[in-house]
């Protein structure tokens, strides 16, 4: 049996970075970011060791969801520039020898999408099953099926006085996949982007687009998560293996699916090389272990390991997998995992980043955590301009379920807003991402946390990531190495080893405010420091079985 070590691939060795387009850079002062402005910051990535740009949507949109409600699939969206600016980045990036992946959303298109204007003028009109309509008998919704931003997933319709299916907004119609000429359109698109020069996709709640047939109620027990049920439709196998066949294989791709909805027992199922499906998928597992739907609830270390151990089983069998702590849709990854008090913002974020990348997997960096940029101090709802927030609110608070003070403490810690304020970049005014008033306010915290006062410090989070990424690359065992969890029940203490050929790393990160003196199991006795994240205050002997962890304190050691 070849393990997933021994299928060696560049998207496995990778580092990718992702971009929210619209709060990366501004470069002609209209508050938003631009494809001219990810251009002027290319050096600062390269620099960085980044290989591959994760692209959120770039698409022509209305923007009811931020670019993930495509209304043409062949049009950059205009605040974000023109078709020759993506040539352009394009260009700039093969110069770098840097990739781009583009964010593939095909579950769903924007109602102002040239296929819905259609298929909503009449029943017969040739587009309407791109999408999923129901008759209904009046004031009774096809089934219970919730949308995830608030209210029903049903839709009426005047023209024609049926229901439309949207598991997110109203403004985003799911398309029916099980139309054949849908899926045939879905490959010709793909393939004019991978003609262009990118070199794949991340597929936006991927396993959603096979329905469940007929379409029967939610039992109760699965509508708090709806998603386990919408991302187990009886064909999603059958359609990526057929893009497979009809577009992936014919280029030489990374493709990388959300799996939202998909536990881990099931993410072979995509990621087995010999399905010939998909190379990795997110799971949400980690980001989203401490929360139950809106309310945020506390983690414990054991429980972070806990889900690395399964998400490694899930990378052994065959398959492969991604490492990440946040996205455009998480908390920032030092607020929810780290402490990002003045005091302990950077050494914990500079462990945080060191556990993410020892992990078996490509890592995937947020754009702004290779700062230890935190959480926004949001305090009304009118701070907030996520469509998710809007709808819940309406769901949640409006509807006399949950007291304002309540919910708006518990989003404040779980928006997605929380990563998509605009990137630090210096200290002048909006912190250099624009000059105009930027479209969601910049973090306040940006004279303090910025990209152009790190890049000059050794001591900073992003040089810390500098390091770790180059010492990534120079050792396969951080790559490659099997995975083990020495001390899963330790609360303070993550104490893992990567081992590959005979050469074992190991790491060991303190989570705790107080220093610890800390046995190492199973005899295990430390060789060197390769590299530490700032808080050690002296490096152990060789040979030693026993070390203090100062707080917060993240090393990896070679192994005696
Ligand atoms: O968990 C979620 C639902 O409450 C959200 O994080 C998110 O809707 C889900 O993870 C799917 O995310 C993707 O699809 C959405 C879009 O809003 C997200 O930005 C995208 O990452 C619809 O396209
Ligand atoms: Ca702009």
């Amino acid at each position: 049996m070849v393990s997933s070590s021994e299928l060696k691939a560049w998207w496995k060795e990778a580092v990718v970075y992702q971009i929210y387009p619209r709060s990366f850079m501004d470069s002609n002062n209209d508050g938003i970011g631009d494809l001219v402005g990810i251009i002027q910051k290319l050096d600062y990535l390269k620099n960085l060791g980044i290989d591959v740009i994760w692209l959120s949507p770039h698409f022509d949109s209305p923007n009811a969801d931020n670019g993930y409600d495509i209304r043409d699939y062949r049009k950059v969206m205009a605040e974000f520039g023109t078709m020759a600016d993506f040539d352009q980045l394009l260009t700039q990036m093969k110069q770098r020898g840097m990739r781009l992946i583009i964010d593939l959303v095909v579950n769903h298109t924007s109602d102002e999408h040239q296929w819905f204007l259609e298929s909503r003028q009449s029943t017969d009109n040739p587009y309407r099953d791109y999408y999923i309509w129901r008759e209904s008998k009046p004031d009774t919704l096809p089934n219970n099926y919730p949308s995830f931003f608030g209210g029903s997933a049903w839709e009426k319709d005047a023209a024609t006085g049926q229901y439309y299916l949207h598991y997110f907004a109203k403004k985003q119609p799911d398309l029916n996949w099980d139309n054949p000429q849908v899926r045939a359109d879905v490959y010709d698109l793909m393939r004019f982007w991978l003609d262009k020069g990118v070199s794949g996709f991340r597929m936006d709640v991927i396993p959603f687009i096979s329905k469940q047939q007929g379409l029967p109620d939610l039992a109760p027990e699965h509508l708090p998560h709806p998603e386990f049920v919408y991302a187990n439709g009886p064909y999603v196998h059958d359609y990526l293996q057929e893009m497979n066949r009809e577009v992936l294989a014919h280029y030489d791709t990374m493709t990388v699916g959300e799996a939202f909805g998909i536990t881990f027992e099931q993410a072979p199922l995509f990621t087995d090389a010999r399905r010939h499906e998909l190379n990795m998928i997110f799971h949400f597992d980690l980001v989203r272990l401490d929360r139950d739907g809106w309310r945020k609830l506390a983690w414990t270390l054991p429980d972070v390991k806990a889900v690395y151990g399964r998400i490694d089983a899930a990378a052994s069998s065959h398959g492969w997998n991604t490492t990440f702590l946040t996205n455009h849709d998480n908390p920032r990854a030092v607020s929810h995992f780290g402490d990002d008090s003045p005091e302990w913002r950077s050494i914990s974020a500079k462990a945080l980043a060191t556990m993410m990348f020892s992990q078996r997997g490509t890592p995937f960096l947020y754009q702004g955590d290779e700062l230890g940029m935190t959480n926004y101090p949001f305090q009304n709802i009118t701070d907030y301009d996520d469509v998710e927030v809007k709808g819940q609110w309406q769901d949640f608070v409006l509807s006399g379920k949950v007291s304002a003070p309540d919910y708006l403490a518990h989003l404040a810690q779980t928006s997605r807003d929380n990563a998509r304020t605009p990137m630090q970049w210096n200290t002048q005014a909006q912190a250099g991402f624009t000059t105009a008033q930027p479209w969601l306010a910049v973090n306040p915290n940006y004279p303090e946390v910025n990209a152009e006062a790190q890049t000059h410090d050794t001591n900073s989070v992003y040089q810390h990531h500098q390091r770790l990424i180059t010492l990534r690359k120079a050792n396969p065992v951080l790559i490659y190495g099997t995975y083990q969890d020495l001390d899963p029940e330790h609360p303070q203490v993550y104490a893992f080893t990567r081992t590959l050929e005979g050469k074992t790393c190991l790491i060991l990160i303190n989570f705790g405010h107080q220093a610890i003196d800390y046995t190492l199991p199973n005899g295990i006795r430390i060789e060197t420091v390769l590299l530490d994240n700032g808080a050690q205050l002296e490096a152990p002997a060789s040979g030693s079985t026993q070390i203090t962890l100062q707080p917060w304190q993240a090393t990896i050691y070679t192994v005696a």
